[in-house]
C-alpha cells in the first residue's frame, strides 16, 4: 500500500515541454485543473501529498515520476536521458532527503528515466528505450540488488517509456497494449488487453486497490472494473499532448 506521493504542478513552460507528435499546445490553466482533480484521487485512494511548486526552468518537470525511483527501502535519482531534464534532479534530491535515509544516484554515462521503470513486489522491469541505457540500468540494478530487491531489462520498440506501454495492477494482473502483449518476460502474467484504439490508456496506476484511468477511454476502464477493480477517471488530455500519462504526474511511495 502506498501512504504519500510527490507531485509538482506544471508551469506556464509546459507549452515548451517535449513532444514526439502535434496534439497541440497545452492549455496551462486546464492542465492546472486536470493536476488539481489528479491530486484529488490521490486523497480518494488515502494518500497524502506533497505538491511541489511549478519550476518554470523545467518545462516537462510536471512529470515528476522520471526523475526518481522510490522503494521501500531506498530511493534512486535518477540521470534522465533528455538533457533538457538533466536539472530536474537537483530539487529532487533535497525533497527526498526528508523521506528517504538511503538514497542513491545514476551517474554517467547511465541514463534512465523511471517511466522506463515498472515495479512487481521486489522486482524491477527495465525498458531500454532513448531515454534509459543499458549502463543506467546496470546501475539501478545494482542499488536494487544491494537492498533486497532485483531488475531486469527489456527492449523496447515503439513506446516513449515502458510504462507507456504496461501498467501492474498488482494482484499478477499486467495491463499491456499491443507491443507487451507476446513478450516471453510478461508471459506469467494474467494479461489485461489494452485496444489498439485505445493505447494511451494501457498507463493507469494502481493506488491502494483503485485503479486511476485516464478520462475518455471507456472499453479499457470496463476490462479493469470486470477484473475487479474500482476505477477513478482522471482527465489528463493536456499532459497527454507532451507523451505524459496518469504515472508520470506522481512518485508513489
Ligand atoms: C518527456 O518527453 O520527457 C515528457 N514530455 C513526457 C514524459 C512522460 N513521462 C513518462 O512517461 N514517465
Amino acid at each position: 500500500m502506498f501512504t504519500k506521493a510527490i507531485l509538482r504542478k506544471p508551469g506556464r513552460s509546459l507549452v515548451k515541454g517535449l513532444r514526439s507528435s502535434d496534439l497541440g499546445t497545452p492549455d496551462h490553466s486546464l492542465a492546472l485543473r486536470q493536476h488539481a482533480s489528479y491530486v484529488e484521487a490521490l486523497w480518494q485512494c488515502g494518500l497524502e501529498t506533497i505538491v511541489l511548486e511549478a519550476d518554470e526552468d523545467y518545462p516537462d518537470s510536471v512529470f515528476i515520476e522520471d526523475v526518481a525511483l522510490l522503494t521501500p527501502c531506498c530511493a534512486v535519482i535518477t540521470r534522465p536521458g533528455a538533457e533538457s531534464r538533466r536539472g530536474e534532479i537537483y530539487e529532487m534530491k533535497k525533497v527526498l532527503g526528508e523521506h528517504y535515509e538511503q538514497i542513491y544516484e545514476i551517474e554517467k554515462p547511465g541514463t534512465i528515466e523511471a517511466g522506463d521503470i515498472m515495479m512487481v513486489g521486489k522486482h524491477f522491469f527495465i525498458g531500454i528505450s532513448e531515454r534509459t541505457n543499458i549502463e543506467g540500468a546496470r546501475q539501478m540494478i545494482s542499488f536494487l540488488e544491494s537492498n533486497g530487491m532485483a531488475g531486469s531489462t527489456i527492449d523496447l520498440e515503439k513506446v516513449l517509456h515502458l510504462k507507456t506501454g504496461v501498467a501492474y495492477l498488482e494482484n499478477n494482473n499486467l495491463l499491456a497494449c499491443s507491443e507487451f502483449l507476446k513478450r516471453k518476460e510478461f508471459s506469467s502474467f494474467n494479461i489485461i488487453d489494452v485496444d489498439p484504439a485505445e493505447s494511451y490508456a494501457a498507463n493507469c496506476i494502481w493506488v491502494n486497490d483503485n485503479v486511476l484511468v485516464p478520462s475518455g477511454y471507456p472499453i479499457t476502464r470496463q476490462r479493469i472494473k470486470d477484473a475487479g477493480y474500482k476505477t477513478i477517471e482522471v482527465d489528463v488530455s493536456e499532459f497527454r499532448k507532451l507523451d505524459g500519462g496518469l504515472s508520470c504526474l506522481s512518485l508513489r511511495f
